[in-house]
């Protein structure tokens, strides 16, 4: 069944034809360039169109802070219209084929229909994010905690809602949950800090107890916000203990906006490589704080040490290495769909420069401790231009040569304006 096309397809091929002159001469150059390196470019550009990263079905909607939140006209209003946004952002960047939904933001009556509607866009779900971070009329309240509450109440409620995302997930496809409490304390004093983490741990065993087999639990940690003072699950290293103590399909994800800001994330990864527990990401960029931007708008050079981890666990075969790639940013200022195509490009142009490294001269230099060298092979990577690839996968996989211009010309947004009418309510959330 050939997925329906919410982009006309006519004007990607018109755009293409103009483009398409200019490609071919950057992707010879590029060729020429690179096979003086020894790296044949189409095993690279090959590469490139097997890479795959899913978008949050929360990220395209306009995100927003605590003080305020900017909503755009024609911005989805229900889970159906922002899959119908994610199937752009695939037919046009032919790089994101799967959606990682979040629970209760997604709930609707009828899964099995939203599998359909999803399918038909040819489009499939991965990761499935539960929410015991917001309060729900009439339930019991998250203030003090989720999964670690001291009221055995609240934390039943908790892993209810976990199971019910796991069946939720099973009934869409997804063979992944993805777990991140904001559950911590403002004060000192305020929390048991040991008695909370064996509480998270208690909890957690219910939750690791219902994955379905060829399923993984996704541990997500994070330094700080809401909780401001103490947070269950701060850091890798407290994610990995539990990983290690709640079963083999349990595993962390590495969110890049959860760290400090001077935290050296790569190395994060290299150890969770190393011990088997890379689960996966939640790519984004920042600066300060859990910013969510766009991923390598502010700092590409970190999303491109990340990959060269990766792209070095790859090559070497590094046991049980299957970690799941996912964006997850929140678009204040951004057209959503325009952001999460160019985030995916970002992804992309790391994974080719990661993929083109002299892996040789790389380890030479650094078995013989010629630092100068070993940097100076890794900037020889991120130096390269190595745009024609990615455009020539993208070309070459049916999408268009500049998704963004395509975007423009095709007033999707405009259309949606007044197909998806809404009161522009500026209240504050990230969502
Ligand atoms: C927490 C987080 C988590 C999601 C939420 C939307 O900051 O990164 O992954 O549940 O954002
Ligand atoms: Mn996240």
């Amino acid at each position: 069944m050939t997925p329906r096309t919410p982009i006309d397809p006519d004007l990607i091929a018109k755009h293409n034809a103009r483009l398409e002159k200019d490609l071919a001469a950057d992707y010879a150059h590029l060729g020429e360039v690179l096979a003086r390196r020894g790296v044949d470019l189409e095993a690279i550009t090959a590469r490139v169109q097997k890479f795959a990263v899913a978008i949050p079905s929360w990220g395209v909607g306009s995100g927003g802070t605590r003080f305020a939140r900017f909503p755009i006209a024609g911005e989805p209003r229900n889970v159906f219209e922002k899959l119908e946004d994610c199937a752009v952002i695939q037919q046009l960047g032919r790089a994101t084929p799967t959606v990682s939904p979040h629970f209760p933001w997604d709930r609707v009556d009828d899964y099995g229909e939203l599998h359909e509607f999803a399918n038909s866009y040819g489009l499939k779900f991965d990761a499935v994010n539960s929410n015991t971070f917001e309060d729900l009329p009439g339930r019991l309240s998250y203030k003090f905690g989720s999964l670690t509450h001291t009221d055995k109440a609240v934390r039943r409620q908790a892993i209810a809602h976990n199971l019910e995302c796991i069946e939720i997930g099973r009934q869409l496809g997804s063979r992944a949950l993805t777990v991140w409490i904001g559950d911590g304390s403002n004060f000192p004093g305020q929390l048991n800090l040991a008695k909370a983490l064996e509480r998270y741990l208690e909890s957690m065993r219910e939750i690791v107890a219902a994955i379905p087999d060829g399923w993984r639990a996704f541990i997500e940690h994070k330094l700080y916000e809401p909780a401001l003072y103490s947070t269950v699950i701060a850091d890798w290293g407290t994610s990995f203990i539990c990983a290690t103590q709640l079963g083999a399909n349990v595993q962390c994800l590495v969110d890049l906006g959860h760290h400090a800001p001077t935290t050296n994330i790569e190395q994060i990864v290299a150890r969770l490589i190393q011990f088997g527990r890379l689960g996966g990401f939640h790519f984004n960029d920042s600066k300060y704080g859990d910013d969510d931007l766009d991923t390598g708008s502010v700092n590409p050079f970190q999303i491109f040490l990340v990959f060269n981890e990766l792209v070095e666990a790859e090559l070497r075969g590094a046991p049980g290495f299957a970690p799941a790639y996912m964006l997850d940013q929140s678009h204040n200022v951004t057209d959503p769909i325009e952001s999460l195509m160019e985030s995916a490009v970002a992804l992309q142009r790391a994974y080719v420069q990661a993929s083109i490294v002299d892996r040789k001269a790389l380890e030479a230099a650094q078995e013989s401790n010629d630092a100068l060298l070993a940097n100076r092979t890794l900037q020889n990577a991120i130096r390269m231009d190595v745009e024609p690839a990615i455009k020539m996968a993208r070309k070459r996989a049916g999408g268009a040569i500049d998704p963004v211009a395509v975007f423009r010309e095709s007033r999707y947004r405009q259309c949606k304006a007044s197909a998806r009418p809404q009161e522009l309510t500026g209240k504050s959330g990230i969502v």
